[in-house]
C-alpha cells in the first residue's frame, strides 16, 4: 500500500494510575479522528486499546497497545499503557520511544499519591506531558483543590490550560486559558463556543494568572509584559507552552469526560500544536537524526494469538521499507498497527511508530540499525526487579521440555518477568511484580503455548548447620557378596565453620592408615551426606577432617570409602546440635513518607529488623527505609505493602546472609516440610 506523504507524526504514550481511563480516552480519540467508526468500552471488552485476551478478560490493560490515527494530515500514534503498577516496565518501556504523554487522572485529591512514581519517571527523563483529568462527570471536589492536590505531586509546575465549566459534579464546558473563549460540550458533536460565564471570572484569572506567570519564569519577555500588566499575545502564549511543554518545564492540565468524548478534541488540537516534533526528542536525546540510516529502538515485542512474532519499534533516524534488515535480521513486514489490527505498510520514514513482523531473536530495548553502520547507544527504561514468586509445575508432566522456550517467549514480551530453577529445592520459580502480574503470564502459558500450569508457593531454601563439635565419629562399611567384599574404615572430625564459611574438608591421616587414592572418596561421602542433613535441608558452614581409619588390601575401594563417610556423617551430624538457618534479605524500601512509620510496622510484623530510615535526596515527601526481612516472610511482602501505602511503596531486595532461625519457629518449618521428627533443631 503506498500512502499519501504527511505533513509530520506525533507519538503519544497514554498513562496513569489504575482505571483512570486510558483505554476510553484512547477509543475517543481514535473515534473522534475517524479512525473507528463505532466505539466499544471496556465494560464490554471491545476496545481497540484492550484487544488482547487477557486485557478483555480482566477489563484492565496488562500490556501496551498502540493505534495510529491521523489528526490535521499529523500521524498520531498513541500508546495505551496499563495503569497497574505491576505492569509498569510495560509502560516504562514505551514512554522511552514516545514525544509526549497524556497523564490520565482522576478528580480525587486522596488518590493523586498514585501518581507519583509516574511523575518522577516522566521528570527523570524528562519526557514531554500533559495531564488529563478524567471521570469529570463525577468530580465532587472543586476544580482548584483538584490542580493544588495535583501540584502537591508533581516536581514540574502544573498549569490550567482550560478552566472548566461545571453542573454540579458534572463538566459542561470549558474556558481556553489562553484565547479566555467559552465552549459548551454536547454529546457526540463538537463543542460550541459560548459567550464567557461571568461567575467564573474570578476563578479563571486566578488560573490563567497562575499559567501566564508559570511561563514566564522561563520566558522574560513574557514576565516583562505581566509586570507591566501588558496582555500578551495570544502566539506569544503558545509558542512559550509549546517549548515549555517541549522542554518538560511545564506541566498543561486538562478536563474532560472520555466516555463523552467531552474534552478529548482540545486535547488532541493541544497535542497537535504543541507537542514536539519527532526530531525534536530525537535531538533531546541527543541522536543523530540521519536520513540514509535507520536507527529504531524496540519498545515492545508481542507474540500474537495466532504465534507471530511483533516487535514495535520507534524509528528515531532513516527509512524503512519491506524486507529492511536490522541487526541481521529481515524484518517479515512492516505494521502500522490499531490495536490488534495490523496494516500492512512498504515504507516508513523516522518519526514514527511501527510493527516488524519475524525479528527472531530481536527483544525489547534493543537498539536495531542497518548491517553495516555502528550501533549507538541509547537511554533504556530500568528492568524492574522481580519482587513476587510462585513456582510452578506443567499439569502435563510431558509439557517440562516445552516450558523453557515458552517462558523465554514471554519474557521477551515482557522483560519484568524472571524464572530459575532453584539448585536447592529444584523448583521453577516463575519471578515478577505482582499476582496478577503472574497470573497473565500463567495464563498466557495455557492460551498460546498450551501450557497449563499448577502453582504453589515457592519453598524457601533453608540450609542448616551446627552449633557443636564432635570428635572421632567412626564409620565402617564393610560388605561380602560373594566373590570381592568392600571395605572402608574412616574416622572423622566434624566441627562448626563461621557463618558463610561454607564447607572445608582436611585430612591429617599419617602412616597410610587410609591410602591416599581412596581420600577423595572420603570427601565426596561427606559432601553427598552434607546436601541432605538430618533436617533435610544443605548442611553449611562446616568442617570435615579425616582423622584415621583403616583398609584392606583386596576389598577396598574408593566407593567403599564413600559409603564409609557417609556412615560416620550420619553418626556424628546429629550428636553436632543441628541447626536450621534461613537466608536474610537487605531490602530497600521506598514509601511516600506519611506511610513510613506503616512501613516499619509491617516489617516488625514480618521479623524484619529495621536498619535506618532517611528521605531520598531525590524526592521529596519520600522515604527510604533500610532492613533485613527473612526470605520466608517475603512471599506477599509486595502485596500488603502496597495496600498499606497506596499502591505506591516498592522495594529493592538482595541476599544479604544466612542466619539461625528463632526455636519457637523451627519446629513449624520442620514439620511443614515434612522433614521434622518434631524435636526442633535440638
Ligand atoms: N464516569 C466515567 N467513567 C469512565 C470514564 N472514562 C472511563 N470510565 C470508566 O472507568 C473504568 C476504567 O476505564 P479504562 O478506560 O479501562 O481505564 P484504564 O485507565 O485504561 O484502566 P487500566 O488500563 O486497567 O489502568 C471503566 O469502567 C470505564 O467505563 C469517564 O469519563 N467517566
Ligand atoms: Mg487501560
Amino acid at each position: 500500500m503506498t500512502e499519501k506523504v504527511k505533513s509530520g507524526s506525533r507519538n503519544v504514550a497514554i498513562v496513569g494510575p489504575y482505571l483512570s481511563g486510558k483505554t476510553t480516552l484512547l477509543e475517543s480519540l481514535l473515534f473522534v479522528t475517524g479512525a473507528i467508526t463505532r466505539k466499544g468500552n471496556v465494560k464490554d471488552g471491545n476496545t481497540v486499546g484492550d484487544s488482547a485476551a487477557e486485557s478483555r478478560e480482566r477489563k484492565m490493560s496488562v500490556e501496551v497497545s498502540a493505534a495510529s490515527t491521523e489528526y490535521n494530515d499529523v500521524r498520531f500514534t498513541f500508546i495505551d499503557c496499563p495503569g497497574s503498577i505491576e505492569f509498569a516496565q510495560e509502560t516504562y518501556n514505551a514512554l522511552m520511544g514516545v514525544d509526549a504523554a497524556i497523564v490520565v487522572c482522576e478528580p480525587i485529591t486522596d488518590r493523586v499519591l498514585t501518581l507519583a512514581p509516574l511523575f518522577k519517571f516522566l521528570d527523570d527523563w524528562e519526557i514531554p506531558h500533559i495531564v488529563f483529568v478524567n471521570k469529570m462527570d463525577r468530580a465532587n471536589i472543586h476544580v482548584l483543590d483538584t490542580l493544588h492536590a495535583l501540584k502537591a505531586v508533581s516536581s514540574r509546575p502544573l498549569v490550567a490550560h482550560q478552566y472548566p465549566i461545571m453542573r454540579g459534579e458534572e463538566l459542561t464546558g470549558f474556558i481556553d486559558l489562553v484565547s479566555e473563549q467559552a465552549y459548551q460540550y454536547h454529546p457526540g458533536a463538537p463543542a460550541d463556543p459560548i459567550p464567557f460565564p461571568e461567575h467564573l471570572k474570578e476563578e479563571e484569572h486566578i488560573a490563567r494568572a497562575e499559567m501566564l506567570e508559570a511561563l514566564a519564569n522561563f520566558d522574560d519577555h513574557l514576565l516583562e509584559e505581566l509586570l507591566e500588566d501588558i496582555e500578551p499575545p495570544q502566539e506569544e502564549i503558545l509558542k512559550d507552552l509549546k517549548l515549555e511543554l517541549g522542554a518538560d518545564l511545564v506541566v498543561p492540565v486538562f478536563f474532560g469526560v472520555a466516555e463523552l468524548d467531552y474534552g478529548v478534541r482540545p486535547l488532541l488540537e493541544a497535542i497537535w500544536r504543541e507537542a514536539p516534533e519527532p526530531e525534536t526528542t530525537a535531538e533531546r536525546r541527543g541522536i543523530q537524526v540521519n536520513h540514509n540510516t535507520p536507527l529504531a529502538q524496540v519498545l515492545k515485542t508481542f507474540y500474537t494469538p495466532q504465534g507471530g512474532k511483533l516487535s514495535l519499534v520507534r524509528l528515531w533516524s532513516g527509512k524503512l521499507t519491506d524486507g529492511a534488515v536490522l541487526n541481521g535480521v529481515r524484518a517479515g513486514g512492516i505494521y502500522r498497527l490499531c490495536g490488534q489490527q495490523q496494516n500492512s505498510i512498504n515504507e516508513v520514514g523516522a518519526g514514527e511508530i511501527v510493527a516488524l513482523s519475524r525479528m527472531e531473536g530481536i527483544i525489547t530495548g534493543d537498539i536495531l540499525t542497518s548491517e553495516s553502520s555502528p550501533k549507538p547507544q541509547l537511554p533504556k527504561a530500568p528492568a524492574l526487579e522481580p519482587v513476587y514468586a510462585l513456582a510452578i509445575t506443567p499439569e502435563k508432566r510431558n509439557d517440562e521440555v516445552k516450558l523453557s522456550s515458552a517462558i523465554t517467549k514471554l519474557m521477551e514480551e515482557d522483560p519484568s518477568l524472571a524464572w530459575e530453577q532453584h539448585g536447592d529445592t529444584h523448583e521453577v520459580i516463575l519471578w515478577g511484580q505482582g499476582e496478577i502480574h503472574l497470573q497473565v503470564a500463567l495464563d498466557r502459558l495455557r492460551r498460546k503455548y498450551n501450557l497449563p500450569m499448577n502453582t504453589h508457593l515457592p519453598q524457601v531454601p533453608y540450609k542448616e548447620t551446627i552449633r557443636k563439635a564432635t570428635t572421632s565419629v567412626h564409620g565402617r562399611y564393610k560388605h561380602q557378596s560373594g566373590g570381592h567384599g568392600q571395605f572402608g574404615d574412616v574416622f572423622l572430625e566434624i566441627k562448626p565453620l563461621a557463618r558463610g564459611e561454607g564447607f572445608s574438608f582436611k585430612e591429617t591421616i599419617v602412616g597410610g592408615v587410609v591410602p591416599k587414592q581412596y581420600i577423595p572418596g572420603v570427601e565426596m561421602g561427606v559432601r553427598e551426606f552434607l546436601a541432605h542433613g538430618p533436617l533435610g535441608f544443605p548442611v553449611v558452614d562446616v568442617g570435615v577432617t579425616l582423622t584415621n581409619g583403616s583398609y584392606h588390601n583386596v576389598d577396598s575401594s574408593e566407593q567403599a570409602f564413600k559409603q564409609a563417610a557417609r556412615l560416620a556423617m550420619q553418626t556424628g551430624l546429629p550428636q553436632c546440635e543441628p541447626a536450621l538457618l534461613e537466608p536474610i534479605l537487605r531490602i530497600q524500601v521506598s514509601t511516600p513518607n506519611e506511610f513510613t512509620s506503616r512501613v516499619l510496622q509491617i516489617l516488625s510484623g514480618r521479623r524484619g529488623q529495621i536498619l535506618g530510615y532517611e528521605g531520598i535526596h531525590d524526592w521529596q515527601g519520600w522515604d527510604s527505609v533500610i532492613a533485613y526481612l527473612p526470605q520466608a516472610e517475603m512471599q506477599n511482602f509486595i502485596v500488603e505493602l502496597r495496600s498499606q501505602t497506596l499502591g505506591v511503596g516498592s522495594f529493592h531486595w538482595e541476599f544479604d546472609h544466612l542466619q539461625e532461625v528463632p526455636e519457637k519457629l523451627t519446629e513449624r518449618i520442620l514439620i511443614s516440610s515434612g522433614n521434622g521428627n518434631g524435636n526442633g533443631s535440638k
